[in-house]
């Protein structure tokens, strides 16, 4: 397929996703719903991807895709095929975008970029080299489209908050806490890249970014390991990622931020909070409530200042005119169908998605440079004998 039938096809675009897992089944939900809701670009749930014959035409049948392939090679060589929806384990990201993007396709791939920076390098350029020829690309840092943080970055932007001091960002999960879990790919460097640390200190730092509007120029960080060895099918496996990790940063406009992040913090199922301090006001919000935001106004008179709760669902806020009368709250999914929907119009307007690749980039420098930080000695403190 030629570029320029990329661009404008006679037809609806053609949608392939490769993966039918957990970010497999989200993102096929997404494509499903999302004309129900907005008005996008026409498009069809052509095929959907996986190395299980069986279980990705069962996954294709129930999710809505017209057919299931086992090859994405093939599939991306198909002419009735415009986007590439990349949902595969970080350690297929770089091979299977390149080459889409190479064939004339539109990639979606999920976050974090690549597993490693020299990956994510190769996805740039070849992003780069495609966008010329008017092909977009885009990384699926979802949370920037939960409504409430769009809506964060937006009173950030519009001076609400004053200047930023002070960011701090956790994000705790507590899937591995029991030492029995079993080994799984996201527990594996040369399949997951890392831990905690890509799977979703990627994301918080993705929003430390995105709300502050800025850059990370500095950090120092963390990893550790807490169960090192689980169940594989072949038996004991060692763990080669870590389950926790945590740093500060320091951004370029004299912000600094603290990130902590978990996959082994019991009782904390999805936790993704972020705490924005500035000269005039204070955002707070945590993912598990994810149509609250707490807003305070620093220039309220002192004794009426407090944190108060916006519900997020005004046809006002970012894309709740889609969705339901004002409080009907939403939830962690609508967060797929928003991405889809701007990745769908950023190509029917010939616009540029964010998250680009470039920004995924940013991203993956920050977590090589936590792992490296972390791998260098820390400063030990003296053992004080207590009379
Ligand atoms: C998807 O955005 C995602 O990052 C998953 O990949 C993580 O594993 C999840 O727990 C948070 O969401």
């Amino acid at each position: 397929m030629t570029s320029s039938q990329t661009l404008a096809p006679h037809r609806p675009l053609g949608v392939a996703a490769i993966g039918y897992a957990f970010m497999g089944k989200a993102h096929s939900h997404a494509w499903r719903t999302v004309a129900n809701h907005f008005d996008v670009p026409a498009f069809e749930q052509k095929v959907l991807v996986g190395r299980d014959a069986d279980a990705v035409a069962a996954a294709a049948s129930k999710y809505g895709w017209s057919e299931s392939a086992t090859d994405w090679r093939e599939v991306i060589a198909r002419e009735d095929i415009d986007i590439v929806d990349i949902c595969a384990p970080g350690w297929l990201h770089a091979e299977i975008a390149i080459a889409a993007l190479a064939a004339g396709k539109h990639v979606l791939v999920e976050k974090p970029l690549a597993n490693t920076v020299e990956e994510g390098k190769a996805m740039v350029a070849a992003a780069q080299k495609a966008r010329v020829k008017g092909v977009r690309s885009m990384v699926g840092f979802t949370y920037r489209r939960i409504p409430a943080l769009a809506f964060a970055r937006q009173l950030i932007a519009d001076g609400k908050l004053g200047t930023i001091r002070q960011a701090r960002a956790s994000y705790l999960q507590d899937w591995l806490a029991d030492e029995n879990a079993p080994m799984a790919w996201r527990l594996r460097k040369e399949t997951a890249g890392s831990g905690a640390l890509g799977d979703i200190a990627s994301h918080a730092i993705d929003q430390v970014q995105y709300l502050l509007n800025d850059t990370v120029s500095e950090v120092s960080g963390r990893l550790h390991t807490f169960v090192t060895e689980r169940a594989g099918p072949h038996g004991p496996e060692p763990v080669t990622v870590d389950d926790a990790a945590w740093a500060t940063l320091s951004l370029s406009r004299g912000a600094v931020a603290s990130v902590d992040v978990s996959r082994v913090a019991l009782g904390q199922k999805n936790a993704l909070r972020m705490e924005i301090y500035g000269t005039a006001g204070s955002l707070t919000f945590n993912l598990e409530s994810p149509n609250e935001l707490y807003f305070l106004d620093g220039t309220d008179p002192v004794e009426l200042q407090g944190f108060r709760r916006i519900l997020v669902t005004e046809p006002e806020h970012p894309y709740i005119s889609g969705w339901w009368p004002q409080g009907h709250v939403i939830g962690w999914e609508h967060s797929f169908t928003h991405q889809v929907r701007d990745f769908l119009l950023d190509i029917a307007n010939g616009t540029d998605p964010s998250p680009s690749f470039e920004e995924g980039l940013s991203v993956q420098n920050v977590l090589a440079a936590i792992e490296a930080s972390s791998a260098a000695s820390c400063a030990t403190i003296p053992v004080v004998e207590l009379a």
